[in-house]
């Protein structure tokens, strides 16, 4: 398929297990009609290391993280983050800008239009990371929890 997007994004690790380590990394990321993949670049080649099926992403967070300085390898403190979350399963896919690459709030940005218009959004969504047991926003312990905050588009 077309790429429609590429972009060079930092993604933080989905912990698929409980013992994940809590981590960012520097990925390529590849949008399709269909899919939304990532790669490791390493000498020139891409690697991929995973990919999100869009129909099974529900709900598009916009992670607040004005303050945070995250620590990795790009010593940059975030200003947003956008958080792509799986229907079926916690998993979530976040994908963050450094501020030599400010996005913008909200719906404004390229990704965002794109995923938007392939996927089915659940009306809210928590504003802030899921971290050691409960949402940072609203407290709820449950991973699976809806969201705390309405969509403004
Ligand atoms: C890895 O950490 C990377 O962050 C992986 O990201 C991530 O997988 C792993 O999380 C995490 O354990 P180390 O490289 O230090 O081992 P990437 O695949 O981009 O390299 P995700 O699922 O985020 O791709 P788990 O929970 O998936 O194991
Ligand atoms: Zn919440």
């Amino acid at each position: 398929l077309t790429p429609i997007l590429e972009e060079t994004l930092i993604k933080r690790s989905q912990q698929k297990k409980r013992t994940s380590p809590l981590n960012y990394k520097e990925r390529v990321f590849v949008l399709t009609k269909s899919k939304l993949t990532y790669y490791e670049l390493r000498a020139e080649k891409r690697f991929k290391k995973g990919s999100v099926d869009l129909q099974r992403i529900r709900c598009v967070e916009i992670v607040k993280n004005n303050t945070t300085i995250i620590p990795c390898q790009n010593k940059y403190p975030f200003q947003s983050c956008k958080q792509f979350r799986e229907e079926t399963d916690s998993r979530a896919l976040t994908l963050t800008h450094d501020e030599r690459n400010l996005p913008s709030s909200g719906w404004d940005c390229r990704w965002c239009d794109e995923i938007k218009n392939n996927v089915q959004i659940a009306a809210k969504f928590h504003p802030q990371f899921w971290q050691e047991g409960e949402w940072l926003c609203c407290g709820q312990v449950d991973k699976l929890a809806p969201g705390c905050e309405g969509y403004n588009l």
